[in-house]
Formats: C-alpha cells, structure tokens, sequence
C-alpha cells in the first residue's frame, strides 16, 4: 500500500467489522453470524469483514423502519421540518467528504479524484434536490362531476427496501435514501456486499443530524439471503433496485409475490454513434469517457460504439491512440484514470468476453487482458474490439468494464437500426453538427436518454 493509504488509514481506520444498523444503533458482533471478507480491488488486501445480517436482523430492521413510518414523527413532519434534517444529511456528508472518498476508493477501487469531483457531491446534493422536489410537489383536484370535487393528494407509501450496487456506492444509494425518505418514507438499505464501507458510514453520519431512529436503517449481506430476505419482508411497502438486469427479474419477481411496487434501474449496452457531420475532437473526448470512466464500469456506458464508415479508420485509429496512453493504476495516485475493476470474479467476467471476442472472430484494437504493471490487484488494460456484427455476443451482452466494441455504418438509418437491435434501451448518444441527423436519431432510437454531442449529462 502506499503512503497515501498509511496516512488515510491513520486518520480514518477502516471499521475491522461492518454489522447492521438498525433504529441508529450498530448491532453487535456476534461469532455466530456468518462472516463475508471485504477485499480492496486495489491490492487483494482483506480490509474489513461484513457481518451478513440474519433474517431475524432483517425483521428488526424492517420493524423498526415500520415502527418510525406508523407511530413515528417523520411521515407526519412538515416538508419544511423534513427539508431542515435533509440539508443537515447533506452538510455532513459534504464535512465528511475525504473519509468517504477514501472508504469508496479502497472498496470499490473508483479513483479518489473522480470520487471527491462526482460521487461524494453527488451524494449530498441528492439529499437536497429531492427535499426540494418534495417541496414542491402537490395533488391534483377535478371537478368536472358538478357538484362534487375529488381530491388526489400526495401520500409517502411506507417502507422501502433499498438494494444497491457496486459501481456506484456512494452516489447511487444516496440517491436512493434521499428520494424516499424526502416524501416522508422511511427505508432500510442493503448495500452491496462488495461495497459495503462508504455506505455503512454514511447511514452512521446521518443518525448524528435530527433525524428520527428507525427513519434509515442498515443491513448487509449476500444478495440470495439478505437481500432477497428484505424484498420479500411483508413490513416492505415498496422496493427500489440498481443492478444487473437478470437479478432485476429476480426481485421484480419476488416483489410481485407481495404485490409491492419496485422501481429497477438495470442494465445497458447503450450505442454511440458518430457520424461524419460530428466535432471529432468533442467525439473523441466523449467516446473515451463513455467507455473508460468509472473503471468502466457504468450502466449508461457509451460501450457500442458505431462510427460512419467515412471516418471510421481515422476515429478508430486515434481511439487506439488514446486508450493506450490512459493511466491505469492505484486510484488513491492522483495521476490515475482507471482504476482495478471491483472484485476478482467481475474481472475474470470482464476478461472471458476476450475469449469470446476471439471465437467470434472480432479483431484485437487494443487491451485485451489483465494489466501486467500491478502484481496485485484487478486491473485491466482499456480495451476494445472490432466486432464482426451487431449480432456478436460483444455487441449484444453487458460486460461492464472498460471493454468497447466497435461496428461502423453507412448511413444514419443503419445505425439507428443497429442501436435499436438491442434487448437494452437504458441511453443511447449521438454526434453530429446535423440538425435533420440528429432529430432523426434522437427520436428515432428507442432509449431512456439520448445524448447528443455530450456524454453523461444527467442533471
Ligand atoms: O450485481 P447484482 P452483480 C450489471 C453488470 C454486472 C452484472 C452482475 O453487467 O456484471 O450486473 O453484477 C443484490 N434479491 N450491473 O451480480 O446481482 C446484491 O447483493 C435481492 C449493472 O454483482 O445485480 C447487490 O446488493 N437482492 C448495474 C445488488 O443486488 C439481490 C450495477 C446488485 O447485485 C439478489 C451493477 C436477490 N435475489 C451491476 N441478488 C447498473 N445498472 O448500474 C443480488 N442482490
């Protein structure tokens, strides 16, 4: 480890276990409880254990968000007064922002720089935004059935389960806390067991504001057991979820059972297209960061990339050009753009889709395998390929890496076709200086989100 981490590490010590929290009290640890290693992507350092909550740990957990929602004062505060707490939630995260950039980057190995510039601000912003949003939230009022007049007003459902991923800790169940409890919800979080440090003390900084016990609660552990222990809690009003689209068929499933509502924001295999009418330097700087940011691990990536056949050598070439130039490292080193991907099994994912390229005949432009620099840790090179067609494997499945496949297209049509031969539609992104192009591929590809001449604009 470097000196960074020593000097971090003295500062903040790493928890040696990670238990539940549940109405704003750590549970004990207990020899009983089964024990999940946390390991750093960093190094392979065993950095922490996480304590799987039981289910009886989940019922505790469940009863007390139950208990906050039907008796407590939050559901029944004003939204000023919740407003108040939220704002709170916010600069205590902002006070605390080194130690939980620190936590996110040894546990999920996303680079400190892109953590303190995004995910920790995000993180608390999301917690003003939605008190804002709930701010301004109202009913509806009809009245055409003279001489009644029917009312529809905003009501907070009750508990969430919260289930989140590894890519995004910090940023992504931030946002989940943040949206439920906004309207008066109260939740318990099952972050994931890959990723469970920054967020652990997250939910320990937000019982040091006002806010009532029992509001947000933690537990932690394997999917398959605590996780889907949560979802399936009759106590659970309502489930949100991030993660893989298959998993997303699980809990859809199991929340179905109970009849609950569940919010999924799943997978991606999002096109980029790139046509001749385009800013090339804009392009580039987009592709690079469609693919390559976050470790490359994102569900809005950029990771179809279809250039115009005119340009196509060009555009790939200084690709190439680029990728091979991009720091791969330690994500504590400032220096660094890429860090390891998140954990040993993902990486081994990541890299049997060379293979699978290879089988499918797509050719090598660069990358291809583990990063040889670091003799520790799960570090791949920026990698991409050209495919042999859309219908290719690494054109149609989720690898979730810095793994970019790329297909070239005469005219705007085409590439419309192949970005909507897909089983995904989360985003899809479009260059061109073009107005008529660039209305025809925003209305015509069929995805969540279109960006055009910029990539990851979220706000
Ligand atoms: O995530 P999972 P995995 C994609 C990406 C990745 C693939 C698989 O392609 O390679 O998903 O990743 C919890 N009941 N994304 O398997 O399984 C789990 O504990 C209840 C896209 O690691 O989706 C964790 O907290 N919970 C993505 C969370 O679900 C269950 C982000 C996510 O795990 C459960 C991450 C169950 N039966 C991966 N099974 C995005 N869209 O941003 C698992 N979990």
């Amino acid at each position: 480890m470097n000196n960074m981490y020593q000097e971090f590490n003295e500062k903040f010590q790493i928890k040696k276990c990670v238990t539940s929290i549940i109405n704003g009290e750590p549970t004990l640890i207990s020899k009983n409880e089964d024990i999940i290693p946390v390991i750093s992507p960093i190094n392979e350092i065993h950095i922490s254990d996480l304590q799987q909550s039981s289910n009886s740990e989940v019922d505790q957990a469940v009863s007390a968000a139950r208990e906050a929602f039907d008796n407590g004062p939050w559901p029944r505060m004003s939204v000023d007064e919740r407003k108040k707490v939220m704002l709170q939630i916010r600069d205590i995260l902002k006070e605390n922002a080194e130690e939980l950039a620190f936590l996110e980057c040894i546990n999920a190995g996303l680079t400190m720089e892109y953590i303190k510039s995004m995910h920790v601000i995000r993180a608390g912003w999301n917690f003003e935004f939605f008190s804002e949003v709930a701010s301004q939230a109202s009913g509806e009022s009809y009245t055409q059935t003279k001489p009644y007049l029917s009312i529809v007003t905003r009501e907070p459902i009750g508990v969430g389960a919260l289930i989140g991923p590894w890519n995004a800790p910090l940023a992504l169940c931030s946002m989940k806390i943040a949206s439920c409890i906004a309207f008066g919800n109260t939740c318990v979080l099952k972050p994931s067991e890959y990723t469970p440090l920054s967020l652990h003390k997250v939910v320990e900084l937000i019982h040091k504001t006002d806010i009532p016990k029992g509001v947000v609660n933690l537990v932690n552990g394997n999917g398959k057991i605590t996780g889907d222990a949560l979802v399936k809690h009759p106590g659970v009003d309502v489930v949100s979820f991030t993660g893989g689209t298959s998993t997303g068929a699980i809990i859809a499933g199991r929340a179905n059972e109970g009849l609950k509502p569940v919010a999924l924001e799943l997978g991606g295999k999002s096109a980029n297209i790139i046509t001749n009418s385009a800013n090339l330097d804009r392009a580039m700087d987009g592709t690079i960061l469609g693919i390559y940011s976050n470790n490359g691990q994102q569900c809005l990536a950029g990771s179809r990339i279809l250039v115009q056949e005119d340009i196509a050598n060009e555009f790939i070439d200084k690709f190439i050009e680029r990728s091979k130039k991009i720091r791969v490292g330690d994500p504590m080193v400032k220096s660094t753009e890429i860090g390891p991907v998140c954990h040993e099994e993902h990486m081994n994912r990541v890299l049997s889709y060379c293979d699978i390229a290879k089988n499918e005949g797509a050719e090598l432009l660069t990358g291809g395998e583990r990063d040889s620099l670091h003799e520790k840790g799960f570090y791949l090179k920026p990698t991409a390929y050209m495919a042999k067609s859309n219908e290719s494997r690494i054109c149609q499945e989720e690898i979730f890496g810095p793994f970019a496949s790329f297909l070239t297209f005469k005219e705007i049509d085409e590439a419309i076709h192949i970005a909507n031969s897909s089983s995904f539609g989360l985003v899809g992104y479009i260059w061109s200086d073009n107005l008529p192009t660039v209305m025809k591929a925003s209305q015509n590809i069929r995805a969540g989100t279109i960006w055009v001449n910029t990539p990851m604009t979220r706000n």
